[in-house]
């Protein structure tokens, strides 16, 4: 299953957003990151602890941490979300990869099994794409500026 959360934790006194990108080991996170910088897809290995890029999309900075996701490391994730207010005002963006592989779970499917509909306290929403061609990827950027703006 080809999946990520992207928290996204908008610093809202600063330009610069934090984005929080996490989820389960090979679900294509650094691949992800490296398309939204490059537009590209470049070789990776499974991270150990985190890779940090800035993007800029319309004046809109994002710093993007793209953290680990084997087992072992999923205890650290927390700690990446110091200075947020532990997510209060994070929005939250599920991307739905490698939807170009057949048994993928579709963006409706992965809704429904993690009730997204049940969140009500943060905006949410949820992206089919697939990292190795770029597709998708520009929506969820422009639903991630598009709630930072509205902030
Ligand atoms: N078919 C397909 N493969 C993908 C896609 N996105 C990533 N991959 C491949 O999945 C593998 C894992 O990708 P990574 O980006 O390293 O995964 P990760 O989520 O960063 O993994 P960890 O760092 O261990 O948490 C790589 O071989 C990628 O090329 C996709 O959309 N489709
Ligand atoms: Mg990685």
């Amino acid at each position: 299953m080809g999946m990520f959360l992207a928290k996204l934790m908008g610093l809202f006194c600063n330009q610069e957003h934090k984005v929080i990108i996490v989820g389960l080991d090979n679900a294509g996170k650094t691949t992800i990151l490296y398309q939204f910088l490059m537009n590209e897809v470049v070789h990776t290995s499974p991270t150990i602890g985190s890779n940090v890029e800035e993007i800029v999309v319309k004046n809109t900075h994002f710093l993007m941490w793209d953290i680990g996701g084997q087992e072992m490391l999923r205890s650290t994730w927390s700690t990446y979300y110091t200075n947020t207010e532990d997510l209060r005002k994070a929005a939250v963006l599920v991307l739905a990869n490698k939807q170009d592989m057949k048994n993928s779970m579709s963006a409706a499917e992965i809704s429904k099994f993690l009730t997204l509909t049940s969140i009500k306290d943060h905006p949410w929403h949820i992206q089919a794409c697939c990292a190795l061609t770029g597709e998708g990827l520009g929506q969820g950027l422009e639903w991630m500026t598009m709630k930072t703006v509205a902030k």
